[in-house]
């Protein structure tokens, strides 16, 4: 069911300064910047590699404020590691299959991602403690 590693999910309370950060000491591009409003950040994809099923990226995100999911968890836990995020190539499936185990889903559907990409969030209770985001890059142009 899982492709690969898309990306990983990094709360920051600069994105700026952590962009800075992530390029001089691992040589990695910023390849997209996006606000997007419904999950509350502004955040910033750096590409580290290439694989069958797409990309492998570093997601590092800044929330919008503090009453969103990353302003609670900066909040909460300070800067750091936030999310893990599966490729996968047919996320409706995926969700369907994984609610079924009884994991809960935090969407029920797909939502917008980064860079076109449809994403969806299990609860990290049901994960052993990890946020677990799923995601379905968009179909390749001709
Ligand atoms: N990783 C692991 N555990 C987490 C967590 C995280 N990122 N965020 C919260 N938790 C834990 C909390 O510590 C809490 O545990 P305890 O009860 O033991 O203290 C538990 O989950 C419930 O937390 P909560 O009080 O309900 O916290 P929130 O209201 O902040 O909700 C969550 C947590 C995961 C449901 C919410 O952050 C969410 O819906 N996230 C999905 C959307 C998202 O994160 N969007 C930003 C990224 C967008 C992108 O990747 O594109
Ligand atoms: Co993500």
């Amino acid at each position: 069911m899982l492709l690969r590693i898309d990306h990983v999910g990094i709360a920051c309370r600069d994105l700026e300064e952590k962009i800075a950060f992530y390029q001089a000491t691992f040589g990695v591009t910023v390849v997209s910047r996006e606000v997007n409003q419904e999950q509350g950040v502004k955040e910033a994809m750096l590409h580290v590699a290439d694989g069958e099923g797409g990309g492998s990226y570093i997601q590092l995100l800044e929330p919008l404020g503090p009453d969103t999911p990353v302003g609670r968890f900066l909040a909460r836990r300070g800067e750091g590691l936030h999310h893990v995020a599966y490729g996968v190539s047919d996320i409706e499936g995926a969700l369907a299959a994984i609610g079924g185990t009884g994991v809960r889903l935090l969407d029920e559907r797909p939502r917008h991602g980064a860079m076109g990409s449809s994403i969806a969030f299990l609860h990290p209770k049901d994960v052993g403690g990890v946020l677990t985001e799923l995601v379905e890059a968009p179909p390749r142009p001709l």
